[in-house]
């Protein structure tokens, strides 16, 4: 299944954060590392008395079932020395489902694609970034999409591998 992750960071090495978990994507069980984007960084959205984020999008091939994929993002989330603090607020290493497939998924544990998709700019661009033509279920193109979100303050870093 053709799967696409979002990451994000701003604590403790926010970069180095990325690069490990991308690694870490790549040994997971019955899954492979496709494709990479860029590293962006961008001002909090949400409470502002936290770090700049380090944002990026990986591609994966796996097996995992959606939920299956879910359970090993967030022990691979603890591995990273996360622990939940407030809303939106600061974190070592967050790791979201944006897309699987072309599923639409909305259960208690699980909303696919995420919620956040189309209105964030962090998470939306990188994504165009891997794949330009791609349809985002019930929301569109993803082209259509960038268009109506502003990447004011999404600053693309260069690509480091
Ligand atoms: N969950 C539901 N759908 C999904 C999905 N598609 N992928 C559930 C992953 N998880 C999903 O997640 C809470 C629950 O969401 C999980 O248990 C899972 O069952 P979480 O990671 O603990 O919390 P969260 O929703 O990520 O936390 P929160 O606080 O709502 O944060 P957000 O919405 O992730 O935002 N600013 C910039 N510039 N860049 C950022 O990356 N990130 C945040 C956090 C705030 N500001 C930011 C950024
Ligand atoms: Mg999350």
């Amino acid at each position: 299944m053709r799967v696409f992750i979002g990451l994000g960071s701003n604590l403790d090495d926010p970069a180095a954060q990325l690069e490990s978990a991308l690694q870490a994507l790549d040994a997971l069980t019955e899954s492979q590392l496709i494709q990479r984007s860029s590293l962006y960084k961008s001002p909090p959205m949400g409470p502002q008395d936290q770090p700049d984020y380090i944002n990026a999008v990986a591609e994966i091939d796996t097996t995992l079932s959606a939920h299956e994929l879910l359970a090993q993002l967030q022990a691979l989330e603890l591995a990273h020395g996360r622990t939940r603090r407030r809303h939106w607020g600061e974190r070592t290493l967050d790791l979201d489902i944006l897309l699987y497939e072309q599923l639409q998924i909305a259960d208690e544990t699980l909303t696919i694609p995420h919620t956040g998709i189309a209105v964030r700019p962090f998470v939306l661009y990188p994504l165009a970034e891997l794949a330009p033509n791609l349809c985002v279920p019930g929301r569109g193109n993803i082209a259509e999409l960038c268009l109506q979100c502003p990447a004011d303050q999404l600053e693309k870093m260069e690509k480091t591998l």
